[in-house]
């Protein structure tokens, strides 16, 4: 058990978001195998609530890198508040987002607010946002674990995605979630994590 947790836990900490990402093509089907995994994650009432729109037509990339920066530059030259930007500063990151063109493959995450059955009636879901995000998140670990690069990536808002893909408005996009190969002389910020006294606390019996 320990060595498989260990094994783990080494693979799992060299992952890093990734902002330059070269076009190489990714296996469509190492793509859906990581799908079928996020599709494991637990849900409220096991609804599943969650849409992965996978695109990688360079049209719809352009597209959303178009609507992306049109809310990224009005983040970044109006609504973001000082703080906000002082806490971005170290990632240098800004409006531009090539990276939503040149990755090989975004996947736009929905979640599904309503469930919707074949006669047109709604029935709600419960914990949409959290069971999203587990799925995200055993998405990104199972793409890490197959040698592929991530960035999450959260333009605000993003209505305009369920324009693009044609999603219902019973959908409320959670983020992107770009996916390939990184650029050769890509970088990354120079950030630690946390230790596990800072995370964890241990309330032991006896
Ligand atoms: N969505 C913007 C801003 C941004 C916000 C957070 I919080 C980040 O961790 C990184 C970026 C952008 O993508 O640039």
């Amino acid at each position: 058990m320990l060595t498989r947790a260990d094994e783990f836990y080494r693979l799992m900490k060299t992952r890093r978001s990734v902002r330059g990402f070269s076009s190489s093509p990714i296996p469509p089907q190492v793509l859906e195998s990581c799908l079928m995994t996020a599709g494991t994650a637990p849900s409220g009432a096991n609804r599943q609530p969650w849409h992965f729109a996978v695109v990688d037509n360079p049209a719809i990339k352009q597209e959303i890198r178009l609507g992306a920066e049109a809310e990224e530059r009005e983040f970044y030259q109006r609504r973001a508040p000082s703080e906000w930007l002082d806490a971005l500063a170290p990632l240098g990151t800004d409006e531009h987002k090539p990276f939503l063109e040149t990755a090989a493959c975004l996947i736009v995450i929905f979640g599904q607010k309503f469930d919707v059955d074949n006669r047109g009636d709604k029935h709600k879901n419960y914990y949409v946002p959290e069971s999203v995000g587990i799925a995200t998140g055993m998405l990104i670990t199972a793409l890490h674990n197959a040698g592929l690069a991530t960035l999450t990536h959260t333009p605000s808002p993003m209505k305009f995605l369920n324009n693009i893909l044609q999603r219902p408005s019973t959908e409320k996009p959670a983020m992107i979630l770009v996916v390939g190969y990184p650029e050769a002389d890509t970088e990354v910020p120079d950030i630690t994590r946390k230790t596990l006294d800072q995370i964890a606390s241990f309330h032991n019996g006896a």
